[in-house]
């Protein structure tokens, strides 16, 4: 059973929706100079050097979320929504990140969007950085392995506090920020603002980011908490769970090694301090960067609750590279032959949930919100125009019903659930408009081709009947 003032609802980030990335006085973020990755051919997104002629790319247009939100909203309310999770684009409120005063345009869009929101009794969720920070954050400064970045992201913080005090109770500071945990180019940018150089070492870098961002992110906290005690401010962890390829002792190792890897970040926003074994191996790599005071911060701006997003779960195949350690490298990571995946390879693991919720709820019995969960898939539009979504009925109803079970048996404290995304938009893996995961249809595709319209789909009739049974009819 679910409490009764459950948010339900959906999720989105402002740089895959909103497009009008030059308009309103917004600055270029980083997602502004990704490329369209592609599925079918493997080709993955490209970062350029600024906007350059004659590329592809798809956060300029987004699903023109900007021009569209009071029809969007429109239809979420349609469905019932007592939530919706979107970003504030860090470029609308400071374009630069570097500026002393805010953008008034910026701002004064967010406060349309989340009146429209709120004369619908829709709740606004909202994460500061959800993967498009300044793109000049990162030219000219490093991004996040400088220390000035963390000065710029409470900044920008406050200000979004202040303004919105009254209007937006449930708040996230970097969404997903694990991702990192793997330090590729496209995750540390997306995370960090951090271009990688000639000779830098990637896996430093992104220790050295992240602490800036937990640090920036425990700042924020607090400060939400001084500027009025009723807001509440989450981490947000892009979780899958990883398990062992066998019940082989040493698999089993390699599983908690890459938990620790993946998911130390929760342990220090939600328990304001580093846990042991990240400790010992900043130890071991000589890496000195966690200063008295900042150890100060970290104990006094743990979060009030955690978010977090499920799609998949991983296994992991002990191969002997890390005696020891238990470090995880991708290469462990192995099929699962009992779980089914999706086109882009994504393996579907309902009970999965269940487990991350009790795994979260275990270490720190803090309240959670799934904040995203969704299938990404083809769709095909029928000539009457509707879309026979069946397989995402199904992907989101055995995953609600897992988190029903979590809640009824396990009893672990739920605030919400925010699906991703309740209208079609740019997925930020791959920049795709195919990979769809609405329960609206927009009319766009990989080809540019489509007048951005939107129609329901099956699944809408369905989340609005889940929404209206508060989750008992499924
Ligand atoms: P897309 C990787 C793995 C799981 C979730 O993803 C991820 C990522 C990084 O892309 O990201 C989250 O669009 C993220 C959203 C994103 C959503 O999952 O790649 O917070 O911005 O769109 C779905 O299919």
């Amino acid at each position: 059973m679910f409490r009764d003032d459950f948010l339900w609802g959906g999720a989105v980030a402002a740089h895959q929706c909103e497009g009008a990335w030059q308009e309103g006085g917004k600055g270029i973020s980083c997602t502004d100079v990704e490329t369209a990755g592609d599925n079918v051919t493997g080709a993955p997104r490209r970062l350029t050097d600024g906007v350059l002629p004659g590329e592809d790319y798809p956060n300029h247009v987004g699903v023109d979320f900007y021009h569209h939100y009071k029809e969007d909203i429109a239809l979420l309310a349609e469905m019932g929504f007592k939530a919706f999770r979107t970003s504030i684009a860090w470029t609308r409120i400071f374009p630069r990140g570097d500026e002393e005063t805010p953008n008034e345009e910026g701002l004064k869009f967010y406060d349309d969007v989340f009146d429209e929101l709120l004369k619908y009794g829709i709740e606004p969720v909202i994460t500061l950085s959800h993967f498009e920070l300044p793109w000049a954050l990162a030219k000219e400064y490093g991004g996040f392995r400088n220390r000035k970045a963390i000065d710029m992201f409470v900044k920008f913080a406050k200000v979004c506090f202040e303004r919105y005090q009254h209007k937006v109770k449930y708040w996230m500071t970097f969404n997903e920020i694990n991702n990192q945990a793997d330090p590729t180019q496209h995750n540390l940018i997306q995370e960090g603002a951090v271009l990688l150089k000639e000779g830098d070492d990637a896996e430093y870098l992104m220790y050295l980011s992240a602490h800036h961002e937990l640090v920036a992110s425990a700042l924020a906290v607090k400060a939400a908490h001084e500027i009025n005690p009723d807001l509440k401010v989450g981490c947000m962890i892009g979780m899958n769970g990883v398990y062992p390829a066998s019940p082989k002792p040493e698999d089993m190792m390699n599983a908690l090694g890459a938990m620790h890897q993946k998911y130390w970040f929760t342990d220090v926003h939600a328990r304001g301090h580093y846990p042991n074994y990240i400790l010992k191996k900043f130890e071991r790599k000589g890496y000195d960067f966690i200063t008295e005071e900042d150890k100060k911060i970290l104990s006094e701006g743990k979060v009030d609750y955690i978010g977090f997003s499920y799609y998949m779960s991983f296994a992991t195949k002990y191969q002997g590279r890390n005696e020891k350690t238990f470090d995880y490298f991708n290469e462990d990571f192995v099929r699962n032959e009992y779980l089914k995946a999706s086109d882009w390879g994504w393996q579907i693991d309902p009970l999965g949930l269940r487990w991350c919720l009790n795994w979260f709820y275990d270490r720190y019995e803090l309240p959670m919100m799934i904040v995203e969960n969704g299938f990404g898939a083809y769709d095909k539009k029928e000539e009457d125009g509707t879309v026979d979504d069946q397989y995402r009925i199904d992907y989101l109803k055995a995953h609600i019903e897992a988190m029903r079970d979590a809640v009824t048996y396990d009893g672990v404290d739920l605030l919400g659930y925010t699906m991703w995304s309740p209208f079609d938009i740019v997925s930020a893996s791959t920049g795709e408009y195919d990979k769809r995961y609405g329960f609206i249809y927009v009319n766009y595709n990989n080809n540019h081709e489509g007048d951005f319209s939107r129609s329901k789909k099956k699944s809408f009739y369905w989340y609005k009947h889940v929404i209206e049974t508060n989750g008992e009819e499924l």
